[in-house]
């Protein structure tokens, strides 16, 4: 596109708000210039980090959140037609998993969780500002970035709002509501579980970093019973029907979480934090055999993933799925790059051609044959064959690393999985070569939640 298109482009949109360079050469003509409130956030690591922006506007901290690594879902109740985000879209190349939905009625349930929540320039325009923060700590995981108007000189030592009525709107924004205090702020934080670790304030305006607190039942309590109780959330439907924030049916993956190929999409979902239901499914769980199943996937063979309308079979086309839907190149899970891209489905395709019938009857013959019955000289031919494979990407890693592809990817959690059955303590038998740098890599892996929780209990 050049610069001409360009400028037409940013004309078409009636409203700016965020002055910015959208284009080489070419700026917003917004009425704010967010680069100062970028500043404050710039500092720490982005990349990989599940990030929920809540009303984006024209998209300015969204796109620099994604152009340093994160994983970006944008929550507003404005299309993004009506602001300047579909314009920064089309100018910058990107694309952004963005939900239409308004914060005090959505089911968090249908986002899943955050490592990062940011909520700029929002509270002072919902009308309940306590079931917004509280909404949002549903939503988090990790830190909330939270930026305000605020109350500096209203009875500081108490907690206190000033609320702003129709009759004094007139011509002004009439979607603004409450003005805390800054203790009003603190004590609202706090009660919706959040703690504050940072704090700035200039005029009318303040900006709190927060991260989530402890458990404590009584203040989780007060909160269920103010917003959790089915009526309300009925209410709330009633109040503000949002067709197009209906909740996403969540993912649904069929498949026992024993199976190695079930455990890479569990790891998977767990890495990106899309929500999911699993379907036990296979071996003695039967069900693939069923016609239901089977008009499903063919093969009969688990892991399937369903999506609405979509059904995915075969393990490591679930991975890249997952990793499509999460969009951009996943946190870096699934590399934009070709050439990066190829080499990861490279390995994922090797785990599939050559690793995974190599190792085979190591781990069949180790852990799902009982002793007795146990054919040693298959199980040795297994592990010599896996040893070879194993070799291959031990030298590979010693000569990059950390992971497979430089940074975390789907090939090491596909080989992840597989690596659980060379060093499990269930597989081991005399002859087992060391392989330094591969043993180094798992290491790293088992520092992963998803790792530990999907991949390293005991094998069965
Ligand atoms: N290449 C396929 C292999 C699928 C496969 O063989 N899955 C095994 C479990 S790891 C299975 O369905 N076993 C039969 C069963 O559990 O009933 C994939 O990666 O999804």
């Amino acid at each position: 596109m050049d610069i001409e298109e360009a400028r037409r482009l940013v004309a078409s949109c009636p409203h700016w708000h965020h002055a910015f360079e959208i284009y080489p050469g070419l700026r917003t003509p917004g009425s704010y210039d967010p680069e100062f409130m970028w500043q404050k956030m710039a500092g720490r690591d982005w990349r990989g980090l599940r990030v929920l922006e809540i009303g984006p506007a024209d998209g300015f901290f969204s796109l620099r959140l994604a152009q340093a690594g994160a994983m970006v879902t944008c929550l507003d109740y404005r299309r993004k037609e009506a602001t300047g985000f579909a314009v920064m879209e089309r100018l910058t190349g990107l694309s952004f998993d963005y939900r239409l939905g308004n914060l005090l009625t959505l089911d968090p349930r249908s986002l899943g969780s955050f490592d990062v929540v940011l909520c700029l320039g929002v509270l002072y325009h919902l009308p309940d500002p306590l079931r917004g923060l509280h909404v949002c700590r549903q939503l988090c995981r990790g830190s909330l970035y939270l930026e305000s108007a605020y109350s500096p000189d209203l009875l500081p030592e108490a907690s206190i709002a000033r609320f702003l009525p129709l009759r004094e709107i007139g011509e002004g924004d009439y979607t603004n509501f409450w003005f805390p205090n800054r203790q009003c702020l603190i004590d609202m934080l706090t009660d919706a579980g959040f703690s504050v670790l940072r704090e700035e304030s200039w005029g009318d305006r303040i900006f709190l970093e927060a991260e989530i607190a402890g458990e404590d039942p009584l203040r989780r309590r007060r909160m269920e019973t103010a917003y959790d109780q089915d009526f309300l959330a009925a209410w709330a439907r009633t109040a503000a029907p949002a067709p197009a924030a209906a909740p996403a049916p969540p993912l649904t993956l069929y498949g026992r979480a024993n199976s190695v190929n079930v455990m890479k999409l569990l790891w998977c979902l767990e890495e990106l934090g899309l929500p999911y239901e699993r379907r036990d499914a296979g071996m003695q769980f039967g069900v693939v055999d069923t016609p239901a199943y089977r008009a499903l996937n063919p093969h009969g063979r688990i892991p399937t993933l369903v999506d609405g309308e979509v059904v995915v079979w075969e393990s490591n086309a679930c991975l890249r799925y997952l990793c499509l839907k999460a969009g951009g190149d996943a946190g870096g899970l699934y590399p934009l790059a070709p050439g990066r891209r190829a080499r990861v489905d490279g390995w994922l395709d090797w785990q599939l051609s050559t690793l995974s019938p190599a190792e085979r009857h190591l781990f069949w013959g180790m852990v799902r044959t009982p002793p007795e019955k146990r054919d040693m000289a298959e199980i040795t031919a297994a592990m010599q064959a896996s040893a070879a494979c194993w070799e291959i990407l031990d030298r590979h890693l010693a000569a990059g690393g950390p992971f497979i592809e430089g940074d975390f990817t789907i090939a090491d959690i596909a080989l992840g999985c597989f690596a659980r059955r060379w060093f499990g303590a269930e597989v081991q038998i005399p002859g087992m070569p060391h392989f330094p740098a591969l043993a180094a890599w798992y290491a790293r892996l088992q520092e992963r939640p998803g790792f530990a929780r999907w991949v390293a209990p005991p094998l069965s």
